[in-house]
């Protein structure tokens, strides 16, 4: 399966240092691995700027940290999936930890974006992963599990093959602590067996299932050498065009 490597910019830059960050990007392009899907996820408010920046562009994809689950109506602040398709967003991450802990954002919430974003044709990057205090309570396989089966097992097989899953164990993100190799495996190929399980094995194995924390050039070889690692979700080292790109190589 092709590799992703999408970068979360989170809520930084502003618009000069965005754009500038793009350009940088795009430039770089024979420093990133050719078979890779490559997708950048700016904050909301440059991406209809950056859909006219990269129009010349066919290898770095657009991709959204958030959207709401109606196409329209009044819903004061918030950006709908046809408005983000408008825009040539192809991707679309939804439950990020930082939006279930900071805008309460529940599993109800998480199953009406997920299915909102398939009916416009875009790719859910659908994000789970535990605290730690769960971590150390020794039930997070469970925990992370929950939060698979209470969004993505309400949907059919069809619907499952087009999600791109991210394990993003929270005690890792921004912390500079990552997983080791071995504990972000152990938890992919648990996912991958409950996909089996619920979905068969046809689906199982086209599912994308990323890994998020902290990711950068030092650890993402080891990491993305995992069976089940089929990518990156990657925070801080997607604000450095180098950074980025050098996590892309190491899977080459
Ligand atoms: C991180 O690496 O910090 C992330 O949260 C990526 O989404």
């Amino acid at each position: 399966m092709k590799k992703y490597i999408i970068g979360n910019w989170k809520m930084n830059l502003d618009y000069a240092e965005a754009k500038s960050l793009l350009q940088e990007v795009a430039k770089a392009q024979d420093s990133f691995d050719k078979t890779a899907e490559i997708v950048v996820c700016p904050p909301l408010v440059y991406i209809s700027v950056f859909h006219e920046l990269l129009k010349n562009n066919e290898w770095i994809k657009l991709g959204a940290q958030n959207v709401y689950c109606e196409n329209n109506g009044a819903f004061t602040g918030e950006v709908s999936p046809t408005q983000l398709k408008s825009m040539g967003v192809s991707y679309v991450i939804i439950g990020h930890s930082e939006r279930r802990q900071y805008f309460g954002e529940d599993n109800k919430m998480l199953l009406a974006k997920v299915k909102a974003v398939l009916k416009q044709g875009m790719t859910p990057i659908f994000c789970c992963g535990e605290h730690l205090q769960v971590r150390k309570s020794n039930v997070f396989k469970e925990f992370v599990m929950k939060q698979i089966e209470d969004v993505l097992f309400e949907l059919s097989a069809d619907e499952m093959q087009k999600v791109i899953i991210a394990y993003e164990p929270i005690w890792a993100i921004g912390t500079g602590q990552t997983a080791t190799a071995a504990q972000a495996q152990e938890i992919h190929a648990l996912i991958r067996l409950r996909l089996e399980k619920q979905f068969g094995a046809k689906v199982s194995t086209q599912v994308p299932i990323i890994y998020g924390g902290s990711m950068k050039p030092d650890n993402a070889g080891e990491l993305l050498g995992q069976k089940d690692i089929d990518g990156g979700l990657i925070g801080g080292a997607s604000l450095d065009a180098e950074s980025f790109a050098a996590i892309s190589k190491v899977s080459e």
